[in-house]
C-alpha cells in the first residue's frame, strides 16, 4: 500500500481485510492516476488555476467563482488545522443543506487531509449519534439552522468535541474565524488510496453502514458517468434536489459540474415547482433528481420555459417506464437512467439518451462490468432474474462492518463481485432490466411478483399519482400484492376506482399479479433522497 498521509490511521485501520476487498478494476485509462492524489486539487484548485473566473456556484443570492470557492475553502483548513486541531485522517462532520458554504466546507476538510463524513439534513440525534460513534467523528462544522439535533446528540458523543457553526454571526462562528484567515493553503499531500470520504448509507433497516471511499475513487466517479453517458461540457448549468450527503448529490450537485469547469445552481429545499422554478430561472442545461420528481414535474411543464434543458438524470430508485414516457412527451427529453449506490460511490449502468430502451436501466458504463447471479452464484443466461452483481474502478469498503462480506463475494469464481442487493435481468444486448430489490421480491402462492412491476402497471392508469406494491402476510398464498395508490385530483378513492385500478393491472400484466387489496393515501413515505419506505408500507 502507498504511504499514507493520514497521522490518524483510523480508516485504514478499519478497512475490511484484504480477502473481504472488491476487485477493483481499471480499464478504461481515465481512472488510472498517480499514486498521490487530493480530490480537493484536482476538483477545485486545478480548474481554479485553469479558469479562476468561471463561475462555480449559484444560488438565488449570488454566484462564486472558482477562485473565490478555493479561497474559502483555504481558509476554512486554517480555521481546522490552526483552530480546530485537526490532524490528517480525523473525522470531520457536515452538516448542512446544500448551500455554498457546505460546498466550500467539503473541499477544506479534503484539503487539510481530514475525511468528510456528511449527514442527510434531516438526520435527528439518534441517527448522528450512531454515525458520529462508528465512524469516531472528532469534529463537526454544521450550519447554524441545524444546530439542535446536533446539540442534543453531542452528550452522547463523547469522540467529537470540536464544533463551529455556519452562517452565524457569533464571534466565534466559522464566518467569523475564517474571515480572519489567509487565501492561501497548502494542501496535505494524500495518496490516492486514503480516505477521503465516509459515506453512511441511507439503509432503511438496522444499524446505517458507512462506506469509506478514497481520493482516486471521487475524482473517478468524475471521469466515468459524467463523461461517458452525460457528456458533461464546460458550459453546462446543473441542478437538481439530492444532498451533497448523499454521493448522488455530491457528483451531481458539485464533483461532476467541477470536473469540466462548468456549475452548479444550490437550492436548499426543492419541490417540483421550485426545481422547474430554478431551470427556468437560471436557464439550467443538466438535472438531477429521483423519479417521484420526474413524474411530477411532468404534469406541471408547460406552465414553465423548460428551453435551456437538455439533460435529465434519475436514480435513487427504478425509473418506471409510464414516467420516462410522460417525461418525454411533456419536454421532449429522454431521461438518463442510472443505478448507482452509496458502497459503489455513483452510477455504474446507465446509458446516453440516444441509446435508452424501454423499461431498462442501460448497460454498464465503460469502467465497470456488470451480470446477473443464480442463488449458486453462476451466471444466468439472457432474461433470467437473478441478483446483480459489478466490478469496476470503485467498490465496497465498510466500515468495520460484518456485512462487507454480504456486498463483497469473497470466494470462487466471482471472487471480488460487488453484488448491490438488486434483482435484475439481462438482455442479450447487455441491458439490465430492473426488478426489485432482492429481499422486496414478493413470493404469492408460489409465484415471484417484482412490486416495481406492478407499480408501473398502476402508473400508466390517469388516475394514479403515484403508487407504491407490496407483499402482506396471507392465509392461504402466503404473501398477497397489496397496492397504497395516491390518486390524482379530483379522483374518487372508492371501490369503483379500486376495481378499475385491478382490472387495469390485469390487462396491462400477467393477471395473477394485479394487487388484490388496495389502500388509497394521501402521500407515499419516502426518504430525504426520494426512495420509498416499503418497510413502512408492510407495517401492519
Ligand atoms: C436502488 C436503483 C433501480 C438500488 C445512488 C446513484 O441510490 C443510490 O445509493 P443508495 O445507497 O441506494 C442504492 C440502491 O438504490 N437504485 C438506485 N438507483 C436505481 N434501482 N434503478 C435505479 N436507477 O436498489 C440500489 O442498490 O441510497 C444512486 C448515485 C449514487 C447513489 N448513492
Amino acid at each position: 500500500m502507498s504511504r499514507t498521509a493520514h497521522i490518524d490511521t483510523f480508516a485504514r485501520d478499519n478497512l475490511p481485510p484484504r480477502e473481504l476487498l472488491p476487485e477493483f478494476r481499471f480499464d478504461v485509462p481515465e481512472v488510472r492516476y498517480p499514486e498521490r492524489m487530493n480530490c480537493a486539487a484536482e476538483l477545485l484548485d486545478r480548474m481554479a488555476a485553469k479558469a479562476g473566473d468561471r463561475i462555480v456556484i449559484r444560488t438565488s443570492d449570488g454566484q462564486c467563482t472558482y477562485s473565490q470557492l478555493m479561497a474559502q475553502a483555504n481558509r476554512i483548513a486554517h480555521v481546522l488545522v490552526e483552530e480546530m486541531g485537526l490532524v490528517p485522517g480525523n473525522r470531520v462532520l457536515l452538516r448542512g443543506p446544500n448551500n455554498p458554504m457546505m460546498a466550500a466546507c467539503w473541499f477544506a476538510v479534503v484539503k487539510a487531509g481530514g475525511i468528510v463524513v456528511a449527514s442527510m439534513p434531516l438526520l435527528r440525534a439518534k441517527e448522528l449519534t450512531e454515525i458520529v460513534t462508528k465512524a469516531e467523528v472528532s469534529h463537526a462544522l454544521c450550519d447554524r439552522r441545524l444546530d439542535a439535533d446536533l446539540k442534543a446528540a453531542l452528550p452522547a458523543c463523547p469522540t467529537l468535541n470540536t464544533v463551529r457553526y455556519w452562517y452565524d454571526d457569533a464571534a466565534d462562528s466559522l464566518d467569523a474565524l475564517c474571515a480572519k484567515r489567509p487565501a492561501g493553503f497548502s494542501n496535505v499531500d494524500t495518496a490516492g488510496a486514503d480516505v477521503a470520504l465516509i459515506a453512511f448509507t441511507s439503509g432503511t433497516t438496522g444499524q446505517p453502514k458507512g462506506t469509506m471511499h478514497f481520493h482516486r475513487d471521487v475524482v473517478a466517479m468524475c471521469d466515468l458517468f459524467p463523461r461517458s453517458c452525460l457528456r458533461t461540457r464546460a458550459d453546462d448549468i446543473f441542478c437538481g434536489t439530492p444532498p451533497l450527503a448523499f454521493t448522488f448529490g455530491l457528483g451531481g450537485m458539485l464533483a461532476f459540474p467541477m470536473r469540466y469547469g462548468a456549475s452548479t445552481v444550490l437550492v436548499e429545499r426543492l419541490t417540483p415547482e421550485a426545481l422547474l422554478e430554478t431551470i427556468q430561472k437560471f436557464r439550467a442545461t443538466v438535472c438531477f433528481t429521483a423519479p417521484t420528481f420526474y413524474r411530477q414535474m411532468a404534469g406541471l411543464a408547460k406552465s414553465y420555459d423548460l428551453g435551456s434543458l437538455e439533460r435529465c438524470v434519475s436514480a435513487g430508485e427504478a425509473l418506471p417506464d409510464a414516467t420516462r414516457q410522460l417525461f418525454k412527451s411533456a419536454t421532449g427529453i429522454e431521461i438518463i437512467d442510472g443505478i448507482g449506490s452509496t458502497e459503489m460511490i455513483h452510477i455504474f449502468i446507465s446509458h446516453t439518451p440516444e441509446r435508452a430502451r424501454r423499461g431498462a436501466t442501460g448497460y454498464a458504463i465503460p469502467g465497470y462490468e456488470a451480470t446477473v447471479l443464480d442463488e449458486k452464484g453462476r451466471r444466468c443466461a439472457p432474461g433470467v432474474v437473478g441478483r446483480l452483481a459489478v466490478r469496476g474502478a470503485t467498490g465496497c469498503r465498510y466500515l468495520a462492518d460484518e456485512r462487507q462480506k454480504d456486498y463483497v463475494i469473497s470466494a470462487g469464481e466471482m471472487r471480488g463481485w460487488n453484488v448491490t442487493g438488486d434483482a435484475y435481468s439481462m438482455d442479450a444486448d447487455g441491458y439490465f432490466f430492473y426488478q426489485s430489490r432482492t429481499d422486496d421480491m414478493i413470493i404469492s402462492a408460489g409465484y415471484n411478483i417484482a412490486g416495481p412491476e406492478v407499480e408501473g402497471a398502476l402508473l400508466a392508469h390517469p388516475a394514479v399519482a403515484e403508487c407504491g406494491v407490496v407483499g402482506v402476510p396471507d392465509q392461504e398464498r402466503g404473501q398477497i400484492v397489496k397496492a397504497f395508490v395516491v390518486l390524482k385530483a379530483g379522483h374518487a378513492r372508492d371501490a369503483a376506482m379500486a376495481k378499475a385500478l385491478q382490472d387495469h393491472v390485469k390487462n396491462s400484466i400477467a393477471p395473477f399479479k394485479y394487487p388484490r387489496a388496495i389502500e388509497f393515501l394521501d402521500a407515499l413515505p419516502r426518504t430525504e433522497t426520494g426512495k420509498l419506505q416499503r418497510f413502512k408500507l408492510r407495517l401492519p
